[in-house]
């Protein structure tokens, strides 16, 4: 008889398949650095509200500590760009600017969203363990110009649970390259945020239209009780 695992989730039990197993799933953990959720940062300097980018930090903490004790792959990812911005499009660098938190130019975290600046590290509570993957990444997709689905092939990874900031723009479009690979995507909603809270909530609910037309949705203490 095979045994089947999943967990309950919004608009079906997942994964579909009821393979929910350490070996074929992986925690992604998206963009928690200062620049989109810190003093200083990006966000910050963009005039948004930083307690709803800051929300998902400690139900964030609390799944990595299950997913670890368990050993589910974990991987992080963060935005930034090259130091000479040789990676950065024109036009992100133009919106950037307009709207005063110009990408390269100086802040108080140090240059907006330049790898290696204090803004674009990982926050120090969901600092990544020894041996998780660290994909990095010049867009909003953790696909694009990344070998992230070349790692995820190469470990036999076929479910993925997302997590991190924002849900509308680098979840989101990660979820949506990630189902159009046919990756088994979870979106855990307690364990996301986003710079407006309505587009967090109309960013969960396009998940589920169409019988889940990106994957499920569910809580992160849903998926802690029901990880084997
Ligand atoms: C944004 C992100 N919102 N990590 N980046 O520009 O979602």
């Amino acid at each position: 008889m095979t045994m089947t695992t999943s967990i309950e989730a919004d608009p079906y039990p997942w994964p579909y398949n009821g393979d929910l197993r350490r070996e074929n799933t992986a925690i992604v953990v998206i963009d928690m650095q200062t620049d989109f959720c810190g003093r200083g940062g990006y966000v910050d300097k963009m005039g948004y509200d930083l307690s709803l980018t800051r929300a998902p930090i400690e139900p964030i903490k609390a799944l990595l500590a299950a997913a670890r004790a368990k050993g589910y792959h974990i991987i992080h990812t963060r935005e930034g760009h090259r130091p000479d911005l040789s990676d950065l499009p024109a036009n992100k660098r133009w919106r950037s600017r307009r709207i005063g938190a110009g990408i390269g130019e100086p802040g108080p975290c140090g240059k907006i969203l330049v790898r290696g600046e204090p803004g674009w590290e990982i926050i120090a509570e969901l600092t990544p363990a020894a041996g998780e993957i660290v994909i990095d990444k010049p867009g909003k997709g953790s696909f694009c110009a990344t070998d992230l689905e070349l790692i995820l092939r190469t470990k036999g990874i076929e479910n993925l649970v997302l997590t991190g900031i924002t849900t509308d723009v680098c979840v989101h479009t990660t979820m949506r390259e990630a189902n159009d690979r046919g990756f088994e995507c979870l979106l855990l909603e307690d364990c996301c945020g986003a710079t407006d809270a309505s587009n967090h909530f109309a960013a969960i609910r396009m998940v589920k239209m169409q019988g889940g037309v990106f994957g499920a949705v569910a809580n992160s203490n849903t998926l802690i009780a029901g990880l084997p």
